[in-house]
């Protein structure tokens, strides 16, 4: 686990060369990052899973004093329950179950689910960059589950490594020795092996690991606990889970059962993360692996849910009294909302199944029907960012085909009525009519920049931007400041994150958590287009900042929105006031081109035509905007 960037694949990288697990010449720089938009924008987005097998030459036969597996096979039990073999030989093989996990922090559901189905973790820090917000969030997720933790300074062959500092920084912060940090590098594989040394060194081995939460998840031996932390769909073998076994095994044909959803399913098929599905005979506790469970409802198997051979007798009483799933996932709150229209109504039923289908492979995805008057059946979708919702656009449209109209954002706005009542909104376009409502609140988040000392100026000037409250500024070492604000969330999730990178050259980082709600002046805003008003582009904004958004709206629009055969009008409304205007110029088909000379008649004709045919679209109204505009419209 790091901070985005930090170099977690590419490290994965070596590490499977290392042990084998994926030959050189088919080797390709971060290679688990499979996803297609994972290669293109160079950033991980989901977890991924590889089990390597690692063939350790023990130098004095002896590694501390714990007990591990002897030419271990990997059809074997991992030695879970009967791991008290010695060790003689000076070559062990150790099986070790590597999850990549992401580092933006809209994907940290992933992380949080990764850290719970594994013993240890490898905290990477960027010499470079040194501690970033991602560092410490993902560090505290780690120690909240009593994992190992394995600090390592990356990147040490870059020219502007700062090595020492940085080590410095880690020690502090972890309370290590600086001896206990590894230099490395995961690009020239630089120190890389004391990596895997360290791990299965210092990390126990599945259920040594002395920690109450899980002792307490552990079942007994011949009882089948195994954690879901995700899934995917294929069409042959229906939903795959992919789980951590805690007690006892799964193989080919067992009958199964979801703990949480009550469903029972057979088993196709169980394997490994080789880092493709790999078959095997069975999986026991200590293992990951992958169930194929023919299931073909997504909504059956959740993540967190515990998989489980303990069937219950009747209404779901367990014969044993005693059965206690395991922990499961606390569910990320969605930060922010964007309704999704298919274009066509007809692809309605198509989008409910891709979105079911998504979010097997998005465990942090949340959606529920909406319907709107112009725009039709649709749902509204949570997320956990900015990045979360292009992310999830562009995949519908790839994995799906379909064209969709996306929304404006919104968080969520509680609305007190003059009558007394309360409601929830997560759309502009649905908030009550100005004259009924009493007030708006909004969700607030506390929110920690971290940045090198020299932009500190910088950081707070652009702070100074947004609507906030100064809490604090604490010091990590002597060149990192750490600030503490509270803001409204709706301050942050646009274009917050993007202009803090730009006004720190990048170093500057940032995490936030929720922190409860304020009271504050807000109007909504609508946009028109060709005197059309454009629903998904309403919004809800301060109103001291409406015509400031009003205009970068109309101006923005003005460049994305196509040319049409007459000239469009761009307005941005409050309350029927109009506070910000623009038009794009028609389009205009030289219909005379091809007349050559000088029949000034027979041109006027032509381009009376053209007129009379302009007019007409513009009385038909609607300017058909294309999928691209709306996706555009969510980056700012
Ligand atoms: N010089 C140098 N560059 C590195 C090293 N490790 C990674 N990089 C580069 O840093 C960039 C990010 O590397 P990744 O491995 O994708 O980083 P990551 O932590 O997996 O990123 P996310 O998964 O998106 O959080 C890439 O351009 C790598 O080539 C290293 O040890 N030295
Ligand atoms: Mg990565």
């Amino acid at each position: 686990m790091a901070h985005i960037d930090h170099g977690k694949s590419t490290l994965a990288d070596r590490l499977l060369e290392l042990t084998g697990t994926i030959e050189k010449r088919k080797m390709q720089e971060q290679f688990l990052d499979t996803m297609e938009l994972e290669r293109e924008r160079g950033i991980t987005i989901k977890l991924q899973p590889v089990r390597m097998l690692y063939k350790y030459q023990n130098p004095k036969s002896e590694i501390s004093n714990k007990p591990q597996i002897q030419n271990h096979n990997i059809q074997n039990n991992l030695g879970f329950r009967n791991s008290d073999l010695e060790f003689t030989d000076s070559e062990q093989e150790f099986v070790l179950n590597l999850i990549d996990t992401p580092g933006h922090v809209d994907f940290s559901y992933e992380v949080s689910r990764s850290l719970a189905a594994v013993e240890g973790a490898v905290l990477l820090v960027d010499a470079s960059k040194g501690i970033q917000a991602q560092t410490l969030a993902n560090l505290h997720l780690a120690q909240e589950q009593g994992l190992t933790i394995i600090p390592a300074v990356n990147k040490i062959d870059l020219p502007n490594a700062r090595t020492k500092e940085v080590k410095e920084e880690l020690s502090n912060l972890l309370g290590v020795e600086e001896d206990g940090i590894l230099e490395i590098s995961g690009k020239t594989g630089m120190n890389v092996e004391k990596i895997l040394e360290r791990i299965i060194k210092d990390i126990p081995p599945p259920g040594k690991m002395n920690h109450e939460l899980r002792i307490m998840n552990y079942g007994q031996e011949d009882q089948l606990k195994a954690l879901i932390f995700d899934s995917s769909f294929d069409v042959y073998k229906g939903v795959i889970a992919y789980i951590r076994v805690f007690s006892g095994s799964v193989k080919r044909e067992d009958k199964v059962l979801c703990f949480a959803t009550k469903t029972k399913s057979d088993v196709i098929e169980v394997g490994y993360f080789a880092p493709k599905l790999k078959q095997c005979e069975k999986l026991s506790a200590g293992d990951i692996g992958y169930i194929a469970t023919g299931l073909k409802d997504p909504g059956q198997v959740r993540v967190g849910d515990t998989i489980t051979n303990q069937f219950p007798i009747s209404n779901f009483q367990f014969p044993n009294k005693e059965f206690q799933p395991l922990a499961g996932y606390k569910e990320p709150r969605p930060m922010v909302f964007a309704s999704f229209f298919p274009e066509n109504a007809d692809d309605y039923d198509l989008l409910k199944d891709a979105l079911g289908k998504l979010k097997l492979t998005d465990a942090s995805l949340t959606y529920e029907p909406e319907s709107s008057a112009g725009l039709g059946r649709g749902y509204r979708l949570g997320f956990l960012g900015m990045l979360h919702i292009e992310i999830i656009s562009e995949r519908l449209k790839r994995e799906s085909g379909l064209q969709l109209v996306v929304s404006t954002p919104s968080v969520e706005y509680i609305v007190k009525l003059k009558n007394g009542e309360e409601v929830k909104i997560r759309s502009a376009a649905l908030m009550p009519d100005p004259s009924r409502i009493e007030s708006i609140a909004e969700p607030t988040v506390n929110i920690e920049i971290i940045a090198p000392a020299s932009y500190l100026g910088s950081v707070m000037d652009l702070v100074s931007r947004f609507r906030n409250s100064y809490q604090a500024t604490e010091y990590l070492g002597k060149e990192t400041v750490v600030l503490k604000y509270k803001m409204p969330l709706a301050e942050i999730v646009t274009e917050f994150y993007d202009k803090l990178k730009s006004v720190s050259s990048g170093y500057a980082s940032m995490s936030y958590e929720l922190s409860g709600t304020q009271i504050s002046d807000l109007v909504r805003l609508d946009i028109l287009i060709a005197e059309d008003m454009v629903e998904p582009f309403s919004r809800i904004v301060p109103r001291e900042k409406a015509y400031y958004e009003g205009r970068q709206m109309v101006e923005k629009l003005k460049e994305i929105v196509p040319p049409q055969w007459f000239q469009v009008a761009l307005q941005a409304v409050i309350g029927g006031k109009i506070i910000a205007r623009e038009s794009i110029k028609a389009r205009r088909k030289d219909v005379t081109g091809y007349l050559y000379g000088g029949d000034v008649t027979r041109k006027m004709k032509l381009l009376e035509k053209q007129k009379k045919g302009k007019e007409r679209m513009k009385e038909s109204g609607k300017v058909n905007l294309p999928q691209e505009v709306f996706l555009k419209m969510l980056k700012r």
